[in-house]
């Protein structure tokens, strides 16, 4: 079972208003500053690729920039793609530490995403997939540009918008992905890049 520790607000976290889902989230878990700093050494410092995938028989290249880490057993296949991780680096490894002190729940990878102005984006979506098990609990942490992050409820349609600000942490838990896809829509009104780091749990058991 994992905790409902994440929810607590003496952590800062608040649960927001979502029906049929869990999700909360803290503004200002990093400082701005701290933030900030992170966001030059990530983008300095991870091996980033941008990835093609196939869409109606033409490559696109994806509209970001993307670094895998984790244990060896998380391959991970994300829209066609299998990536194979790469170790943590002790900066990863520092937050993944704090987020399961903080959450009380256990990460061993993350997915890093490099969006490096607004015209990347990533469309609507659900962290699905069977090897992170039907309730995942994703630590999604924002560096950088402040970017609008949506939700949309799948059985009625509503949307439910959230601003991402620099040093963010955002949680989704128990049957968010079962019942909301969630994207980062693209904008002109965003010049300045972001760093997204999303920490989850691949169970070795349900790894193909
Ligand atoms: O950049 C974000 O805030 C979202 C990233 C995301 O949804 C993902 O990596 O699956
Ligand atoms: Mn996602």
């Amino acid at each position: 079972m994992q905790s409902d520790l994440f929810l607590s607000p003496a952590q800062g976290l608040k649960a927001l208003p979502l029906r049929d889902a869990r999700v909360s989230y803290q503004p200002d878990w990093l400082s701005e500053q701290e933030a900030l700093t992170l966001h030059a050494q990530l983008q300095q410092s991870l091996p980033w690729r941008q990835d093609t995938i196939k869409l109606y028989g033409k490559s696109v290249l994806i509209p970001r920039l993307q670094s895998w880490h984790g244990a060896a057993h998380c391959e991970y296949t994300y829209s066609g793609l299998r990536m194979i991780p790469h170790p943590f680096t002790p900066l990863l490894d520092s937050l993944r530490e704090r987020l399961t002190l903080e959450l009380d729940t256990q990460f061993n990878c993350v997915l890093a995403n490099w969006y490096r102005d607004g015209q990347d984006g990533m469309g609507l979506h659900a962290d699905d997939e069977p090897e992170l098990g039907p309730e995942p609990v994703i630590a999604s942490i924002s560096l950088g540009a402040e970017r609008k992050f949506s939700f949309k409820h799948l059985p009625s349609g509503e949307r439910t918008d959230i601003q991402l600000a620099n040093g963010s942490l955002l949680v989704m838990a128990g049957q968010t992905q079962r019942f909301y896809h969630h994207g980062l829509s693209k904008t002109r009104k965003v010049i300045d890049g972001r760093i997204n780091l999303t920490f989850r749990y691949i169970a070795p058991h349900l790894c193909k």
